[in-house]
């Protein structure tokens, strides 16, 4: 074990100490007794489930909402949020994949449902799901998270809230399905289009417009989330999937896409997802989500019981590309150490950052801070709120700080 410090405040050097091995301490000494035979070992088990299902040890680890008070689960618009405090790797599971539904989930039969294109194309076409099965499909793991995660960064004061409060309308998943532009090209693109409006199927009509380039870039009509179909509450039986977006973008339950010459100026993208700025002026269609990192392990509701290592681990990520590198500071962002990434690092993915830490008892403040392959760096709170005022509800990337007082207790802080 070396205790080589890379910053202040107790991070150490990771590649010394991942060298190193041994010497955590965090076990205890085994007996004789730490081998005994334990009821669950002396008769047969549970049997077998068609489908299977988190241990019932763990059912704390759900879905939330914003705030303990807030309403769940009842029909009509709200969110719930990713318990990514008690997550690891860089996948969601299905049944954690936050979800934010404008009204409600619809219960479409994937019989009945269609996928309309139209507008300026040479072939309008209808495609049914069976359609769909027989084109040639692509997998890939990609982020969606809301344009609105984060907001609570905007408060004047910080807001209590765990990792999942704050930052869980952040979700990562392997999605499968059909390049767009497979469907666009049999359709047939007229030269004079450039956007793309995209129509979900639900009560909220919900309808976004996207630029065609983006759509001929890397947009997917996903079928498949993680290997299985599609979960409704994330568009069953189909979603339009835009890597990097805002998470509005990714229209669920799709059923149309048109193609026009200019954007459509929908409810959607007008009264909502436009950002107040400082002066009266407002900037509208900021799509890509700037690169973010978030601490998760430790952060608020974990309680470190005594002075000693702990891994710190947190998820990044940018709508831009791949995460070049995260930095954590244990001393409110005075000095630095950098993070190793779990691989694999992938373009608009979520990717996993450790750093090791020694934490001695004294009140610390951690941060992590993103960059990415744009070589852009996640600003500040200071700095974001600067730039850009605290009028807007949407894009909050600023980094977070979190609290270790003395007692071992974790609380978000402004820093
Ligand atoms: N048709 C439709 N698509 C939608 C929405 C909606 O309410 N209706 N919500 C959007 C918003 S605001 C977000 S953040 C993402 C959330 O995706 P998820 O629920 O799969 O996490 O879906 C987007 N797509
Ligand atoms: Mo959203």
């Amino acid at each position: 074990m070396t205790d080589e410090y890379a910053a202040g405040n107790g991070l150490l050097n990771r590649r010394l100490f991942l060298a190193s091995g041994a010497g955590i301490l965090a076990a205890t000494s085994a007996s004789a007794e730490s081998l005994t035979v334990p009821e669950w070992t002396k008769h047969p088990g549970a049997w077998l489930a068609p489908y299977g299902q988190p241990s019932k040890f763990e059912a704390n680890v759900s879905r939330g909402p914003l705030a303990e008070h807030n309403a769940l689960y009842e029909s009509g618009p709200g969110s719930v949020r990713s318990p990514l405090q008690f997550l690891e790797g860089m996948i969601t599971p299905n049944g954690l994949h936050f979800e934010r539904s404008h009204n409600g989930v619809p219960d479409i039969d994937p019989e009945q449902h269609r996928l309309v294109i139209h507008g300026l194309v040479k072939r309008p076409l209808v495609f049914t799901l069976n359609d769909l099965s027989r084109y040639p499909m692509t997998s890939r793991i990609h982020f969606v998270e809301c344009a609105g995660n984060s907001g609570a960064l905007y408060n004047k004061t910080p807001t209590a809230g765990t990792a999942q409060q704050l930052h869980g309308l952040l979700s990562c998943a392997e999605w499968t399905g059909i390049p767009v532009s497979t469907l666009l090209d049999e359709a047939g693109v007229d030269p004079s289009a450039q956007w793309v409006l995209a129509e979900g199927a639900d009560a909220a009509g919900m309808s976004r417009s996207v630029p065609l380039a983006k759509i001929m870039d890397d947009a997917m009509i996903a079928l498949y989330q993680n290997g299985e179909r599609v979960r409704p509450s994330n568009g069953y039986p189909m979603r339009l999937l835009v890597p990097g977006f805002q998470g509005n973008m990714n229209v669920k339950w799709l059923r149309r896409l048109k193609l026009t010459t200019t954007p459509m100026m929908t409810k959607d993208e007008t009264s909502k997802y436009s950002l107040l700025l400082n002066e009266g002026k407002v900037a509208q269609f900021k799509f890509p989500l700037d690169a973010k990192a978030v601490i998760t392990k430790p952060s608020p509701g974990f309680q470190l019981k005594a002075q000693g290592f702990y891994e710190i681990s947190g998820v990044a990520w940018s709508g831009h590309g791949k995460i070049a590198r995260v930095d954590v500071s244990a001393d409110g962002g005075k000095s630095w150490a950098e993070a190793a990434l779990s691989g694999p690092v992938l373009p608009k993915a979520v990717t996993r950052f450790r750093v090791p830490w020694h934490w001695t008892g004294q009140e610390a403040v951690l941060q992590a801070r993103a960059t990415d392959d744009t070589g852009y760096v996640q600003p500040t709170r200071t700095v974001l709120i600067g730039n850009r005022g605290n009028r807007a509800a949407y894009h909050n990337n600023a980094i977070t700080s979190w609290n270790i007082a003395t007692t071992g207790e974790v609380k978000h802080v402004y820093a």
